[in-house]
């Protein structure tokens, strides 16, 4: 099962922002297809689609009102065929996108739930509240209260996102039921894996409302529950999907668990999606604030999280950007003089570690941030609603644009920039597209790399490529090395022999390593073999064999 992702890449699209087809300004399904030799082109074995299911959208797709329909915005059951079967023919294979904590509430199960049938009731977390209060007064993800009323049943209903993103109770064993016939569903359309959305938030032990602390952030209570490993394994074994390409995204979660959650003999999942090195730049664990990342802090997660996955068997997925963060490079990196290289230093850092590497749309390019000027360029829930509550705790417009302008997910959902041309080659619609494109895609494009050797898609290529070529890479083991500069990265990968030790300079400055000599074959950049100084944003790998 290891091998099937060791030495392979992932590619992800935010299907909504990736290629526009019809003209109507929205990615879709044969806007995928058409890029598909481009995706090839990257290296990379598997392509992540977020989800194109039936859906209001009120989340872009992540409430699905039904798991078996194309939503017609994006296309057609007959594309989506093709689009996998044209996939397969290049030596792709499709992870599908498996949003099963919560289902919308547009869904069938939760409609009949809500004409009072109890048996759909039992699928959801119904609770009557106290005197017309909900049960706790928990903080959803998107910054409201994380319960509903619905007074025709005089109930409330349990939503860890949006109040149209209604919780699914997985202690019900038919709904683990369905869940795995949807599984099994797409996996006879011949997908090659799945991505299980927020996978540890779904088991809610049955009085975990009655007897836990009243306020919080919701997702606090439900991460990792009490029986969050049974149910994966469960849904593993009965699906048949022990052999495939999988992974868990896993809010707020530990090491612990994602040893767990991955170690092959447990049989659960291939990989995990872990965010604790994305919370660097938050503020006291806040999210909606302004601050540089604690590059002291960043090291430190890093490093345990490698070496404690590395010792106990379990396997990460390596990212820095999805359709949930801003890019890194307006993040970590520079937009200015040093855009190319801190977009390659960056890179360089995430590939070469233990683990497996998704590049997300744009990524591969050096997309930046939009810098939006105004509210009404936001499409997101969370960053509209959290918008108002910044507003609420008495931020001005222009202090919660600032904090917008960090940290929203729309950061990362603008238009892929394929030209310099009209709509920056996404889409070729007249009406504009259903989000803006920033001026920076007259520089930033496809077109503008696709030939220069030097370029950041081509660099992207490269470092995909070394992990098919250099075992020690997908298989070596992993160690962090004190380098005496807080500024400076280091870690090396060892196999039988052979080491190879990994720089990165996360500064914009010039910087000094002390203590770290190396001598052998240079894979990325240019070392002379003995102390020396280390270029803004400069990256290093160098093999000894
Ligand atoms: O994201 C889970 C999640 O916690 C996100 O809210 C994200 O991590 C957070 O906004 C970062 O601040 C998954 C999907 O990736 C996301 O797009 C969905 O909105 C969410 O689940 C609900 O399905
Ligand atoms: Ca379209």
């Amino acid at each position: 099962m290891q091998d099937i992702f060791k030495n392979n890449s992932a590619y992800q699209i935010y299907v909504k922002s990736f290629c526009d087809s019809n003209g109507d300004g929205i990615g879709d399904i044969n806007g995928i297809r058409s890029k598909l030799d481009y995706i090839k082109s990257l290296g990379v074995k598997y392509i992540w689609v977020t989800p194109f299911f039936c859906s209001p959208m009120n989340d872009n797709g992540y409430d699905v009102s039904d798991y078996r329909n194309v939503n017609p915005m994006f296309g057609t059951m007959q594309d989506c065929e093709k689009m996998i079967s044209e996939a397969d023919s290049l030596g792709l294979g499709f992870l599908f996108d498996m949003v099963f904590n919560h289902t919308s509430t547009e869904h069938e199960w939760f409609k009949k739930a809500l004409d009072g049938d109890p048996v759909y009731q039992d699928y959801y977390l119904f609770r009557d509240g106290k005197e017309g209060h909900p049960p706790t007064e928990w903080v959803s993800s998107f910054g409201t209260n994380s319960w509903e009323y619905v007074p025709e049943l005089g109930k409330f209903y349990f939503h860890l996102f949006d109040k149209s993103q209604a919780d699914l109770n997985w202690n019900n064993p038919r709904v683990r039921a369905e869940l795995k016939d949807i599984v099994k569903f797409w996996k006879d359309k011949g997908v090659k894996g799945f991505r299980f959305d927020v996978l540890n938030l779904i088991s809610k032990p049955d009085n975990f409302f009655a007897d836990t602390p009243k306020s919080g952030r919701a997702v606090s209570f439900c991460k990792d529950g009490p029986k969050v490993h049974e149910f994966i394994r469960e849904l593993v074994r009965d699906t048949g999907i022990s052999e495939m390409f999988t992974v868990g995204e896993m809010a707020s979660t530990d090491i612990e668990n994602c040893i767990r959650y991955t170690r092959p003999e447990n049989h659960e999942l291939s990989m995990t999606f872990s965010f604790h090195h994305l919370k660097a730049d938050y503020k006291d664990g806040d999210k909606w604030s302004l601050m540089k990342p604690d590059l002291s802090k960043l090291h430190d997660i890093f490093s345990s999280w490698q070496e404690e996955m590395y010792s106990n068997g379990g396997w990460n997925a390596l990212f820095w950007c999805n359709h949930d963060q801003p890019r890194i490079v307006s993040r970590m990196g520079n937009e200015g003089t040093y855009w190319k290289e801190s977009a390659k230093m960056l890179a360089t850092f995430i590939h070469l570690l233990r683990g497996t590497p998704y590049v997300y749309q744009g990524e591969e390019i050096g997309m930046t941030n939009p810098h939006f000027t105004g509210i009404s360029q936001y499409k997101d829930v969370e960053s509209l609603n959290y918008y108002e509550i910044m507003l609420s705790r008495g931020m001005t417009e222009e202090e919660a644009l600032a904090v917008l302008d960090s940290k929203s997910r729309d950061n990362g959902r603008t238009p892929m920039q394929w030209t310099s041309g009209k709509n920056a080659g996404f889409s070729d619609s007249d009406g504009g597209t259903w989000i803006g494109i920033p001026e920076s895609y007259k520089k930033i494009n496809v077109e503008a790399q696709e030939n220069d050797p030097d370029s950041i898609l081509n660099y992207y290529r490269q470092l995909i490529k070394l992990r098919f070529d250099y075992p020690v890479i997908s298989d070596g083991s992993v160690k962090f090395l004190d380098t005496g500069n807080s500024n400076i990265f280091a870690y090396e990968r060892r196999l039988k022999s052979q080491r190879l030790v990994v720089l990165c300079n996360f500064s914009g400055n010039e910087e000094k390593i002390s203590n770290i000599d190396v001598k052998g074959e240079i894979l990325i950049g240019n070392y002379s073999g003995s102390h020396k100084i280390m270029q803004p944003f400069e990256a290093l790998a160098i093999l000894e064999k």
